[in-house]
C-alpha cells in the first residue's frame, strides 16, 4: 500500500468514529464529572495513605518501629484502605461513563497542541490503567483469589504510587476546570430521560453500599451484611478464621501430645510443652485480628507474655522475636515480633481465646498475638520462638 492510500484509509476510519456530540445525555457533564471525581481523588487518597501504612506495619524489620497503640489503629486503617477501595469502583465507573465522547474528540490542528493532546492522553491512560489495577487487584485479593504470579503486596504498592502520581498530574491539568465546575455550575437543561441528579444519587447511593458491605465485615453483629467480603461467618470465639489448620497441612502436627515449644537465644534453646505453658503466669488482652483483607474482630486471648519467654531464655528485654510456625510453606508461615512489639505486656503467645482452649483452626497449641499490626502477622501453631539480638 502507498503511503498516500495509507493515509486516505486512516482519514477515512477516523472520519468514521463517533465524534463527543454523538454522545448525547443531559446527564453527562463537567459538573457530574468533577463531582464524581472529587469524591473518586479522595478515595484514591485515602486507600494510597492507608496502604503505605499497611506496607510499613507488614515489613520483616521497619525502619520506623511502629506503635503499638492504640490496639486498634491498624484495625482502622485498614478497614478504611478496603471500604475506600470498594467505594471506588462505582466511583470509577461513573467517572470514566462520563468523560468517555472525550475519547473521541479529534486532535487539534496545531503541532504544539498536538503534543499537549497527546501528553495528556498518555497521562490518562497511565492513570486509567494503574487505578483500574489497584481496584481490580485489591478486590481480588479481598476475595483471596490470587489468578497472577507476582507477589500482590509488592506490585498492588508499587502501582500504588504509579497511580498517585498519575492522579497528581491529573489534578493538576484539569484544576482549572474542576474550579469552574464547583464555583459556576452551569444547571442543566429540564428535558432528557436522565437527569444528573438521579445519576449523582445512584453514584452516592452504590458507593454508600460499597462501604458498608465491607465494613459490616468488622462490625459484630452486622456482619452478615457483609456480601462483599469472603470471610463472612463467625468462627471459635466469635473470630473468623481465615486457614484452617487442615488447609496449613498442620492438623496432624498440631494435634500432636509430644508438642513442644522451641524458644532460642543464641546456644539456649528451652523447649516447652503445652501444660508447661500453661503452669506459666498467664495474662489476657482484648485484641483483634485485623486481616489486610478488610475484615477484623476482636477478641480476648489469654496466655503467656512474649516478653516473659525472651526473659526466660536470658535474652535482653526489648529484642526482637522470629517467629515460626508448624507451617512449613505459604507467607505466613513465619513472622517477626520487633523489639518494642516483643516488649509490650500485651504481645502473648496466645493458649485460649474467649476463656476457651485455642482451637485447631485458630492456632491451637499456641499462636501470636500483639496490638496493632496486620493479621497476617499474628502467626498461629507457632513452633519456635527465636530471640535476635
Ligand atoms: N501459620 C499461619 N499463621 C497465620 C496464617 C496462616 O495462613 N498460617 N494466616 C494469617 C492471617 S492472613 C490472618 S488474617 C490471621 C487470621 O487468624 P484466624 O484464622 O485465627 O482468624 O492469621 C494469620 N496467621
Ligand atoms: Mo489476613
Amino acid at each position: 500500500m502507498s503511503s498516500t492510500r495509507f493515509t486516505d484509509a486512516l482519514t477515512r476510519l477516523v472520519d468514521a468514529l463517533p465524534e463527543p456530540d454523538d454522545f448525547p445525555s443531559t446527564a453527562r457533564n463537567r459538573e457530574l464529572t468533577a463531582r464524581v471525581g472529587t469524591w473518586l481523588g479522595a478515595c484514591f487518597l485515602l486507600a494510597f495513605l492507608t496502604g503505605v501504612w499497611s506496607h510499613l506495619a507488614q515489613l520483616p524489620d521497619p525502619v520506623l518501629p511502629l506503635p503499638t497503640r492504640p490496639v486498634w489503629l491498624y484495625r482502622v486503617t485498614q478497614g478504611v484502605h478496603v471500604a475506600a477501595g470498594t467505594a471506588a469502583v462505582p466511583l470509577l465507573l461513573v467517572k470514566l461513563w462520563s468523560v468517555f465522547p472525550q475519547l473521541f474528540r479529534r486532535p487539534p490542528a496545531v503541532r504544539r497542541a498536538q503534543l499537549l493532546d497527546a501528553a495528556e492522553r498518555l497521562s490518562i491512560l497511565v492513570l486509567v490503567s494503574s487505578t483500574s489495577f489497584q481496584l481490580v487487584s485489591g478486590l481480588a485479593n479481598s476475595a483471596q483469589w490470587y489468578p497472577w504470579s507476582f507477589s500482590f503486596r509488592a506490585t498492588h504498592f508499587a502501582i500504588g504510587w504509579v497511580a498517585m502520581g498519575a492522579l497528581l498530574v491529573h489534578v493538576a491539568v484539569k484544576l482549572p476546570v474542576i474550579r469552574t465546575a464547583w464555583l459556576e455550575p452551569q444547571g442543566q437543561p429540564a428535558q432528557g430521560t436522565v437527569s444528573r441528579r438521579t445519576v449523582l444519587g445512584v453514584t452516592w447511593a452504590a458507593a454508600a453500599v460499597a462501604v458498608v458491605t465491607t465494613a459490616a465485615s468488622s462490625v459484630p453483629g452486622v456482619r452478615r451484611l457483609s456480601v462483599l467480603a469472603t470471610r463472612t461467618g463467625t468462627g471459635p470465639g466469635g473470630i473468623p478464621v481465615n486457614k484452617t489448620a487442615a488447609a496449613a497441612g498442620v492438623a496432624k502436627a498440631a494435634a500432636d501430645p509430644a508438642f513442644a515449644l522451641v524458644v532460642a537465644w543464641g546456644d539456649t534453646e528451652r523447649r516447652f510443652s503445652r501444660a508447661d505453658l500453661e503452669a506459666m503466669p498467664q495474662t489476657t488482652a482484648t485484641l483483634p485480628i485485623a486481616c489486610v483483607e478488610g475484615w477484623s474482630a476482636s477478641g480476648v486471648w489469654g496466655g503467656v507474655r512474649v516478653a516473659d519467654l525472651v526473659d526466660l531464655v536470658g535474652a535482653p528485654t526489648g529484642s526482637a522475636v522470629l517467629v515460626e510456625s508448624l507451617q512449613r510453606v505459604g507467607a505466613s508461615s513465619r513472622s517477626r515480633l520487633p523489639g518494642n512489639v516483643a516488649a509490650d505486656r500485651e504481645a502473648i503467645l496466645a493458649l485460649t481465646l474467649a476463656g476457651e482452649p485455642l482451637s485447631l483452626d485458630h492456632g491451637y497449641p499456641c499462636r501470636v498475638i500483639a496490638p496493632n499490626r496486620p493479621g497476617a502477622l499474628q502467626t498461629k501453631w507457632v513452633s519456635r520462638l527465636e530471640v535476635r539480638p
